[in-house]
Order: structure tokens, then C-alpha cells, then sequence
């Protein structure tokens, strides 16, 4: 029987008791539902192939192939293999591989014109110790902000881009590298559940439009401090069979990054958008 219960304090969901490869369109609502609701919701127990897990993924929305060509699983483009390939051929660790995601709290694809939606993960291989994905809020992070900052905000544009003011790129193709950014609202209004959230990510922001530029870094320091409330989180402890699904436009995560690197973290990663077109880092 299908069951959900909160885990963290306001954020992260659990779900028991189905097969994701025979839910139908009845009991899947409950699951989105579940996951608008938690910002991240996971999956207990599920054993799938490639195919049951992209079909899955559907659901939510189209999956489109992840601009970093050099993860892509070979044969299946739309998946990106996490902890694949982490020893180059002198066996010294990669830590682009190794540490992906663990730089800081971030949105992913914000980089894009119509950035991710959603990413899920499939674990495949879980370390003995460490290796978990910590998340946060942004609705909580808004509505912590004083009210002189989302006056401030609000109606105000973002520049975004891959690697953002460091331009962090090892993981990009050389051909991908240096796209121009593109703008986001900072305050936008969710979609699907009408919440204003902070829309941020320290690792891709440029700037914020119409400020001078001493200010908007000033303010780029000042919300990343603020982006992560008490209480606002939920860190997750991956078993094998674990489907994790976080919601891009009202979360911030991070992987821990702290597991022992001769041990397999494996992960199938989808990412997933509300619609496609618009400008993207890499064509697919
Ligand atoms: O490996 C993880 O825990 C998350 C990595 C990450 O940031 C991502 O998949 O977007
Ligand atoms: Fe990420």
C-alpha cells in the first residue's frame, strides 16, 4: 500500500509501498502531489532498468540530455552516469567526477533558458559511509528574506551561466564552453503551487540586473548567506533502489562530497524540464 511520510522538518518526503515501472495514472498523483509538497520525495525499493527508470522520469516532464557529453551514458544519452570513470588512467582521483554537485548548494541547469524542472537520481551503488545529498528551501529562504530585499528583488532579473563568475567548466566539452548567460527572475512564483521562492545559486550567478556591480556582488554575499534557513532542510541517505526526485525551481542542493573514493557511488541521473526550446548550454 502506498505510504508517505514527512522526513524533514518542512522538506523531503518518503514514499513505500509501490512499483514505479506498474504505477498507474491514479496513484501516481498522490506521488507528484507528494513531491510539490516536500520539494524532494523519494522512493523506496525500486529495481529498474534503464528503460523503466527513463519512462518513469516521463512523467514529470521531458527529460532532455545533460550539457557535460563526457558523462552521458553511451547509449543511452538522456542518462548521466554520476561516479562513473572517477580514476583517470593514472589512477588519480577526477574530482569533477568525484565531487560533482559537492562545490555548494545549487539549482540545476540554471544556465539555460528554460532551466531543469526537476533531476532524478537512481542509486545504483551506495558507499558504506558518507554520500549523501543535503537540500534546502528557497521558499523558506524568501520568506526569510527582510522585506528591504524582496522589494529589492522582486521583479529583478538574474544573469546565469554554466560555472557561473569562476566559470568552472572541467566537465564541459571544449566546443560548450563560454555561453552567454541568460536571465531568470530572482522572486519567481511557482507554477504549479503559486509560492514565491529565492531563485539562486551562488556557482552560476553573474549578476542581478539594473544594480551596480560592487552592489550585486555585495548582495550575491549577502544571499548566500541567507539561502540556507534553519530547519528548511533534508539530507538524504542513499540505499541501493532509491529514486530521489528534487524540484529545481523551490530547492537548492549539494552532494556531501566525503565518501571513501575507492568505494562505487553510482547514480543514473535524469534531468528534466516543464517544456523545451529556448536557448541551452549544449544542443543535445
Ligand atoms: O550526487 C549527488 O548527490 C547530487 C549531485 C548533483 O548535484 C546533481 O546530480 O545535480
Ligand atoms: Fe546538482
Amino acid at each position: 500500500m502506498l505510504q508517505i511520510r514527512p522526513m524533514g522538518p518542512h522538506t523531503g518526503g518518503e514514499i513505500t509501498g509501490v512499483d514505479v515501472k506498474t504505477l498507474d495514472d491514479e496513484s501516481f498523483a498522490p506521488v507528484y502531489a507528494a513531491w510539490l509538497k516536500y520539494g524532494v520525495t523519494v522512493v523506496r525499493d525500486q529495481q529498474l532498468e534503464i528503460e523503466d527508470f527513463l519512462r518513469y522520469s516521463r512523467r514529470f516532464g521531458f527529460i532532455v540530455p545533460h550539457p557535460s557529453k563526457s558523462t552521458r551514458h553511451p547509449d543511452h544519452p538522456e542518462i548521466t552516469l554520476l561516479g562513473v570513470d572517477k580514476f583517470d588512467s593514472d589512477g588519480k582521483l577526477i574530482q569533477a567526477i568525484y565531487r560533482r554537485g559537492a562545490e555548494g548548494f545549487h539549482t540545476d541547469g540554471a544556465y539555460d533558458e528554460v532551466p531543469f524542472k526537476a533531476t532524478q537520481l537512481y542509486a545504483v551503488a551506495v558507499p558504506s559511509t558518507g554520500g549523501d545529498t543535503h537540500f534546502s528551501s528557497m521558499y523558506m529562504a524568501y520568506d526569510a528574506l527582510p522585506a528591504r530585499l524582496k522589494t529589492l528583488l522582486d521583479g529583478r532579473n538574474g544573469a546565469f551561466a554554466y560555472g557561473g563568475r569562476r566559470r568552472a567548466q572541467a566537465l564541459l566539452n571544449e566546443e560548450d564552453r563560454g555561453r552567454p548567460p541568460v536571465f531568470h527572475p530572482m522572486i519567481p512564483v511557482h507554477p504549479e503551487t503559486g509560492r514565491k521562492s529565492l531563485y539562486f545559486d551562488p556557482g552560476k550567478i553573474l549578476y542581478i540586473e539594473g544594480l551596480e556591480k560592487r552592489q550585486s556582488d555585495d548582495l550575491i554575499d549577502d544571499l548566500t548567506e541567507r539561502m540556507i534557513q534553519p530547519d528548511a532542510g533534508y539530507s538524504h541517505s542513499w540505499r541501493v533502489g532509491d529514486i530521489v526526485i528534487w524540484d529545481n525551481r523551490c530547492m537548492v542542493h549539494k552532494a556531501a562530497g566525503d565518501y571513501p573514493p575507492e568505494e562505487d557511488r553510482i547514480h543514473w541521473r535524469v534531468s528534466i524540464k516543464e517544456r523545451v526550446g529556448g536557448r541551452q548550454v549544449a544542443a543535445a
